[in-house]
């Protein structure tokens, strides 16, 4: 396949994955329940114009980075899953804008989601591996997790924090076009939240520092910073077709050789740069 220019596949990403989460209304995510616990406002109205935005991967190499005040100097910060800030905060920063969540996340025993006090920072967003038909009668009915009832308790527990969950076609749109650009057959599994949060902030920023996509020199078999695991399927990817989503972020960054082999650092244009 031919390799795209860098406006090419910005418009191709703009035109085809925009920022799409539930909303009020949307069958069968509809009836009472659902309207007291879906929020009333976009994404984009929640979160007013943003110039810079960070977004920091979980990876290990971020341990030791001395990034924190970097990610901090942004106007918003995404994060993902259980990652913390508290005790690495020289590395990760301490601001918390928004955090993306999986639907196994929020399931899980040990994460204890509803009560952690680490969840209710910020902005949360949830999705779920849905099936490729995009359907929502399908997914409501079988979800890959069952989050539904986690979900509602979440917003009686914290009626006053924005909790978003993302519409399955961003999932699979944001696929079609890594499985368009990618030299094999991809893995027919969504992608990572990681790829996902840089898409949801492509959409709400100008400008997107990401930080441990791209590996820096930093490059370690050690899973997360906040964990002592080593795998390094956690960089490569085993369920998401992680690689294939590195590479497409590599077309696209702007930023300097230097700051991402220091750094681990990719500069990214927002949706909004490019007319197309
Ligand atoms: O590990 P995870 O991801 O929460 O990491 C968030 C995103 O950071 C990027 N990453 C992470 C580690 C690493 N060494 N290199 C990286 O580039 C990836 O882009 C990743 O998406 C997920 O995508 O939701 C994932 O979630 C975990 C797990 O479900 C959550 O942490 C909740 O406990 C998955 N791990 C397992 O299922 C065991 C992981 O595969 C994907």
């Amino acid at each position: 396949r031919r390799n795209k220019g860098l406006s090419e596949l910005m418009c191709e990403l703009k035109c085809r994955v925009p920022l799409s989460t539930l909303k009020l209304g949307d069958r069968p995510f509809s009836g009472e329940r659902w309207e007291s616990s879906l929020p009333i406002q976009s994404l984009q109205v929640t979160l007013g114009a943003l110039k810079t935005c960070a977004v920091v991967m979980s990876a290990g190499a971020i341990k030791g980075s001395s990034l924190g005040a970097e990610i901090d100097s942004h106007d918003a910060v995404l994060r993902f899953n259980s990652a913390p800030t508290e005790g690495y905060t020289k590395d990760v920063g301490t601001k918390t804008t928004l955090r993306l969540v999986n639907s196994q996340l929020i399931m899980s025993e040990k994460a204890d989601f509803l009560n952690d006090p680490q969840y209710s920072t910020g902005v949360l967003i949830m999705w779920d591996p849905a099936p490729y038909s995009r359907n929502l009668d399908e997914w409501y009915k079988k979800p890959d997790f069952n989050f539904h009832e986690r979900y509602h308790e979440y917003r009686r527990l914290h009626p006053e924090q924005p909790f978003y969950i993302l519409s399955p076609s961003m999932q699979w749109d944001l696929w079609d076009v890594i499985q368009e650009n990618s030299p094999i057959d991809i893995q027919p599994n969504p992608p990572s939240s990681g790829m996902l949060g840089i898409i949801v902030m492509m959409n709400l920023c100008q400008q997107i520092s990401v930080y441990e996509f791209l590996s820096s020199s930093r490059k370690t078999a050690l899973c997360h910073y906040y964990e002592e695991e080593y795998n390094w399927q956690c960089t490569t990817g085993h369920y998401h077709p992680l690689i294939f989503e590195k590479r497409l972020v590599q077309h696209m960054n702007r930023g300097s050789k230097f700051d991402l082999v220091t750094f681990g650092k990719v500069t990214l244009d927002g949706y909004s740069l490019h007319t197309c």
